[in-house]
């Protein structure tokens, strides 16, 4: 078995390769859910929905996340209504969360919620939020006025449309973010644990943010792959050059190695970074070099094959 440590586009495009390079081995995503909201009383996973989507064959493509062929009708009335519409809930992801959001309303955890909504969109890995209290993004972001303000992931991402400058990003979790005994297990037990290209500030920092999932993957750092999402100093999507940049990290693939370089024992670099490789190799973790950016399900399964090869050398 191996466990992913996902964030939404880049981890799901990846998961879709890994079902076919890991064929007939258990592929176990764990998932972030630091970027949850809840809109309209309603609970909206989206990196979870994303990875639903993605694997059911389902997702958007152009954005990389709801559904393809969506329609709005529901926001187009709300919107007439003057409620809330800057984040976009398509008519049929709204049954994602209605039966997300009754489940969790009749007492039933994520991971359980989240393993029916697994099965039923036909999912062939297991899916695991990392924990099924409160954990939050918090993003402080300096406004027009030079004042700086706290505001959620989504309100940052999505409201902001990820303009304003960055100033700090803080992980909040609540008392009962706990990583989930499911979680554990799979990061105790796996072959392999693979960090995907995901976002490594927004998407994967606030699942290190739970300190003992930071110490299960650093102990196990020999174990541990970790996928770049940046190729030549830019993210392959979102938002991760910049703020990797207003935080002080170097927004290239040197800078991503030096936020994993307590986790991972390997980092996987693109081959447009070739130049890279020995500043890595010198913060201890063993570079491999391929073509990371996944355009299609060839490129998806073909970085997959790569990562598990790496993985079979160790
Ligand atoms: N991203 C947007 O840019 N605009 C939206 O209106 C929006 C709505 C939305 C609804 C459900 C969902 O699961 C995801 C949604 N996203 C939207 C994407 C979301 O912000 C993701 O967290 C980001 O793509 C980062 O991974």
């Amino acid at each position: 078995m191996i466990a992913v440590l996902c964030g939404g586009v880049g981890a799901a495009k990846f998961l879709d390769g890994a079902l076919r390079a890991f064929d007939g081995e258990e592929v176990v995503g764990i998932a972030n859910v630091a970027d949850d909201e809840v809109m309209h009383g309603l609970h909206i996973s989206p990196d979870i929905d994303t990875i639903l989507y993605t694997l059911s064959g389902q997702v958007n493509g152009e954005t990389g996340w709801g559904l393809a062929g969506e329609s709005w009708r529901v926001m187009e009335r709300l919107e007439s209504l003057g409620g809330q519409t800057w984040f976009r809930l398509g008519d049929l992801d709204l049954a994602t969360h209605l039966y997300r959001s009754a489940r969790l309303g009749q007492g039933a955890n994520l991971t359980a919620v989240t393993a029916e909504l697994a099965a039923k969109y036909g999912l062939r890995i297991r899916l695991l939020p990392v924990t099924n209290g409160e954990l939050r993004t918090i993003v402080t972001i300096r406004d027009d006025t030079g004042d700086t303000r706290d505001v959620s992931f989504q309100e940052y991402f999505v409201k902001m449309r990820h303009q304003p400058r960055v100033e700090a990003v803080s992980y909040r979790a609540g008392r009962e973010a706990a990583p989930t005994p499911e979680v554990l297990e799979a990061l105790h037990s796996a072959r392999a644990i693979v960090i995907a290209p995901s976002n490594p500030v927004l998407s994967i920092a606030p699942i290190l943010a739970i300190g003992e999932i930071a110490e299960t993957v650093s102990k196990r750092r020999d174990d541990v792959v970790a996928v770049t999402p940046i190729v030549q100093g830019r993210a392959i999507k979102g938002p991760a050059d910049r703020v990797l940049d207003s935080l002080g990290f170097e927004s290239s693939a040197l800078g991503v190695a030096r936020f994993y370089a307590d986790y991972a024992g390997t980092f996987i670099l693109d081959d447009r970074d070739a130049e890279l490789a020995g500043q890595i190799t010198a913060l201890g973790m063993k570079v491999r070099r391929t073509d990371t950016v996944m355009h299609d399900i060839s490129t998806k399964t073909a970085l997959a094959d790569f990562v598990r090869a790496t993985i079979e050398e160790a």
